[in-house]
């Protein structure tokens, strides 16, 4: 990500540019966060970029005003504290508009990003896989185009100069700069429809794997939650896979599948997907479009909650209101708190209680996916979860297909197993992927 005037954010060599945040609590936005919750989780996402934090400022606004966002006297602090400590960002905790942007630039006299443009900075610092950096580009871009301006004023220093044959000069110092803007324009439109391409292209080899991914009748398992929850460290406790997992925010970008082996032998695959966030655009959860598919797709989501984070009920509410808004808030779930073992002196027990307590589903499984604790249990909870998205069938196989018995003992549920004349008399489920398969030995 660029600032307006198209230089980097920062560099990893060079001493770490200093940044003053700004917050609102603004009570029409109705958020359940507090202000200062917002500022400090801004804080760590501008240390994840590489900023170093000298200060912060915040209000608490009925709406926010039209020009700056903030009120006049409110721009007046933060241009002293800028000042003061010498800081050469300020950041805003919420989106601005593009002239918001514009005015604060030109009254602070300093590079004003918002949270949004932060996050796309750490997403192209992130994203690895060659997809992950399209979509990355493309919300650049999208979040770029309308906040274009003429920055060209040699140009049209030149053009004011010389330009005096138009009437009045206005045209003639107008027109380099506005042609400039429009050839701008125009490049980044091109650029936006070949990435919007190139996305469709690995969009169909998915779509060919996930076919064929869906007709083997794997159930598919999804992990959400917060950023920084523990998804991807509860990924490689269940499927020994080495995904990274970090003490950061947006480690993950893309999603990885794994395949899992659950308590009866039940393939599953598991997805990891990219965290969410409070004050996250949703246009922008929907560039990682991968994230989505796989969401979209499963039979069953984990949402995995940091249970020690002072913040826990606030972040399973944002992810409760982004799956939404996405449209997929009426997913089989099983709600996963994690961490359990930084709660030292807390019953495993008292855990449903405390759940309880934070507005939290109280049929949660607590584990620790670092220490390994609640594994064999979770699994086991998956296994009747899925079971429950299952079709009962009640068949009778004739001998000659085994092969059908065989893949209903690896992906269904067996209730009853009986070997007559006819074949192997089965009573149990099977996931709906796989019902049709059987439906001619139904009795
Ligand atoms: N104490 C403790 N720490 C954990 C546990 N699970 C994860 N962590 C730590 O929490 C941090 C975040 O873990 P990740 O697995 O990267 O979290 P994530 O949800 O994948 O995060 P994003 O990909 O950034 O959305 C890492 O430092 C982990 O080591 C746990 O059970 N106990
Ligand atoms: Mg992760």
């Amino acid at each position: 990500m660029r600032t307006h005037d198209g230089k980097r954010l920062h560099s990893t060599s060079a001493p770490r540019t200093r940044a003053v945040l700004v917050g609102a609590e603004v009570s029409s936005f109705h958020s359940p966060w507090s202000a200062e919750d917002s500022l400090r989780e801004l804080a760590l996402l501008a240390d994840t970029a590489g900023l170093e934090v000298v200060g912060s400022i915040y209000q608490k606004l009925d709406q926010p005003f039209p020009k700056h966002f903030i009120g006049p006297g409110k721009v007046r602090e933060v241009a002293e504290l800028r000042e003061r400590t010498g800081a050469g960002l300020v950041i805003f905790d919420d989106e601005l508009s593009p002239a918001q942007t514009r005015n604060l630039e030109e009254d602070l006299q300093v590079g004003v990003l918002d949270r949004t443009a932060l996050i796309l900075d750490i997403f192209a610092q992130h994203a690895r896989t060659h997809e992950g950096r399209l979509q990355v580009e493309l919300a650049q871009y999208n979040y770029m185009l309308p906040r274009l301006r003429r920055q060209w004023s040699h140009l049209e220093r030149q053009a004011g100069t010389g330009g005096g044959t138009s009437a009045g000069g206005v045209v003639g110092l107008r027109g380099p700069g506005e042609t400039q803007l429009e050839i701008d324009r125009r490049l980044i439109d091109q650029r936006i429809a070949l990435l919007k391409e190139q996305l469709a292209d690995v969009h169909r080899h998915r779509e060919l794997y996930r076919e064929r991914r869906k007709s083997s009748g794997v159930p598919v398992i999804a992990l959400v939650g917060y950023t920084n929850a523990g998804k991807s460290t509860l990924l490689n406790a269940l499927s020994g896979a080495d995904v990274l997992a970090e003490d950061q925010l947006f480690a993950t970008l893309d999603p990885t599948t794994r395949q899992v082996t659950l308590p009866g032998n039940h393939q599953v695959l598991l997805t990891d997907t990219v965290g969410f966030i409070q004050k996250l655009p949703t246009q922008l959860v929907a560039a990682f479009r991968a994230t989505l598919e796989e969401i979209n797709q499963a039979d069953l989501l984990l949402h995995v909650v940091d249970l020690t984070h002072p913040n826990a009920q606030e972040h399973a509410q944002t992810v409760e209101k982004t799956l939404e808004e996405l449209g997929v808030s009426r997913k089989p779930t099983l709600t996963v708190l994690n961490k359990v073992d930084k709660l030292d002196g807390i019953d495993p027990s008292e855990v449903g209680t405390l759940a309880a307590e934070m507005g939290l589903p109280s049929d949660v499984i607590a584990v620790s996916a670092q220490r390994g604790w609640g594994l064999d249990l979770l699994g086991e909870r998956i296994v009747a979860a899925l079971a429950e998205a299952m079709v009962a069938l009640d068949v009778m196989i004739p001998y000659q297909r085994n092969d059908l018995v065989s893949l209903w003992h690896r992906r269904g549920v067996i209730d009853r197993e009986e070997y007559v004349s006819e074949g192997t008399h089965i009573h149990g489920r099977i996931p709906h992927a796989l019902a049709q398969q059987f439906e001619r030995f139904v009795r």
